[in-house]
């Protein structure tokens, strides 16, 4: 291992592409995680990183604001403000980890990197990153990632697993092929009932029997539109802890199902019964329950489509505007059945709503960005309230809605705060 270590030292290496370069070499992201969070980052266990002197903060390096959640394993969100962009950049995008982040990745390695299709297909396929390549149809999609947790931290009586907020949701534009053209190419069994990914990140008990997370989607849901298998992220190599090599993408369901290192998919001819697939993981229980209800397990089912959403990333929760002026108050909407019919403001706690202007996704699954000018008309404290409604007419709730045993699901409305002078 100290060999492996000094061959790939930071300094020596020249093999890395870019957000991979940059993640090495700058340090602003250490900085920026470490301030924002007010606290020093201590010192992970990742064997690479151990074996290569980085802590999790070199590996989250060109990262910039992100909010630490957890460095064991990593996990990040990021602000509402920072997600501002159409496309999130790298240095913005959210870091959800279920193990840690294999060799390959901390290397840019994908020499000899192959992925297998079989189960319940007519032909196994084994395909190396060529394959893919030439093989398929590459497209870029713009895609949203949204952890199926993203929101836990404000359900009562709380639930376990990373705190997040608001920010465990990112768009970005990925490369690579549809799902159902690989898929198809093995020949699919009518027999296939779900998809079973897995990867090479190790488990965080080094246990190398143990799948950090291994879970799945519907046939149906793999054979549709926007599900692909990627291996670029904003035109560049997919960096490290997003999943390099490859990824597949689920795109509307929880970003779970969007599994990074991608290594195989195993057609199966029932549910995937993976790492996080069965108990309380990814799951919701069968029927509305009370607050703090012990569900028990039988009952509980796998997470799908996620619910309509939207988040305002401008301008930032606490900015002071004049009163009597308009103020262009903007933000991204999305919803796991894809379309979004509109997105309304507030200003007055939901008591009156009016209509934002609303773009048009630039394909299904990305996220939608609305615009409404706000005038606060007088001086003081003052809320800003958005909420989504989807082409079903499904509109969020203002308050966190469907309390379940992980906190998983949340898409009560986004609210700032704006002062008005
Ligand atoms: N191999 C692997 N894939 C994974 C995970 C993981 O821990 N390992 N985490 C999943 C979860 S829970 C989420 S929300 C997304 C996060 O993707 P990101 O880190 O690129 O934002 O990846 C998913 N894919
Ligand atoms: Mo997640």
């Amino acid at each position: 291992m100290a060999d492996k270590a000094s061959e790939n030292d930071v300094n020596t290496t020249d093999t890395i592409s870019e957000p991979g370069r940059r993640a090495f070499l700058t340090t602003t992201g250490l900085t920026a995680v470490g301030a924002y969070a007010g606290m020093s980052i201590p010192f992970g266990d990742n064997l690479k990183a151990l074996a290569q002197g980085m802590s999790e903060s070199d590996i989250m390096a060109g990262k910039e604001g992100l909010i630490l959640m957890n460095d064991r394993p990593l996990n990040a969100e990021t602000p509402a403000h920072l997600l501002d962009d159409d496309v999130t950049p790298y240095e913005h995008f959210f870091v959800r980890n279920n193990g840690m982040v294999p060799d390959t990745a901390l290397d840019m390695d994908a020499e000899g990197w192959t992925l297998t299709i079989d189960g319940e297909v007519d032909t196994p396929l084994e395909l190396s990153l060529a394959d893919l390549k030439e093989k398929f149809e590459v497209i870029t999609q713009r895609l949203v990632l949204e952890c199926g947790g993203n929101g836990r931290a404000f359900f009562t009586p709380g639930a376990s697993g990373n705190q997040w907020t608001t920010g465990a949701v990112g768009c970005a534009d990925w490369t690579g092929v549809r799902l159902s053209d690989v898929l198809n190419a093995a020949g699919i069994k009518d027999s296939a009932v779900y998809t079973a990914h897995y990867s090479n990140d190790p488990h965080l008990s080094g246990d190398p029997e143990k799948e950090a997370i291994s879970r799945g989607a519907p046939i149906e849901k793999a054979l549709a539109e926007g599900s692909m298998i990627a291996w670029e992220m904003n035109g560049a190599p997919i960096p490290a802890v997003h999943g390099f090599p490859l990824r597949v993408i689920i795109p509307g369901y929880p970003g779970s199902a969007s599994q990074k290192f991608l290594t195989r998919i195993w057609i199966r001819d029932q549910e995937h019964d993976g790492a996080k697939m069965t108990g309380y993981s990814y799951r919701l229980p069968a029927y509305p329950v009370a607050p703090g209800t012990e569900v028990p397990e039988e009952d509980m089912v796998v997470m799908t489509e996620m619910p309509v959403k939207s988040l305002i990333t401008h301008p930032q929760s606490g900015t002071q505007t004049p009163s009597g002026e308009a103020t262009e108050v903007r933000g991204h909407a999305w919803a796991g059945s894809g379309d979004i019919d509109a997105v309304d403001v507030s200003i007055d706690f939901g008591a009156t709503w009016t209509p934002a202007k609303l773009e048009p996704a630039k394909n299904k699954f990305a996220w939608q960005r609305f615009r409404a000018d706000v005038t606060l008309p007088e001086a003081g404290y003052y809320e800003v309230w958005a909420r989504a409604t989807d082409k079903n007419g499904v509109a969020q709730p203002p308050v966190v809605p469907g309390w379940n045993p992980r906190g998983y699901g949340n898409n009560m409305q986004h609210r700032i705060a704006m002062i008005a002078t």
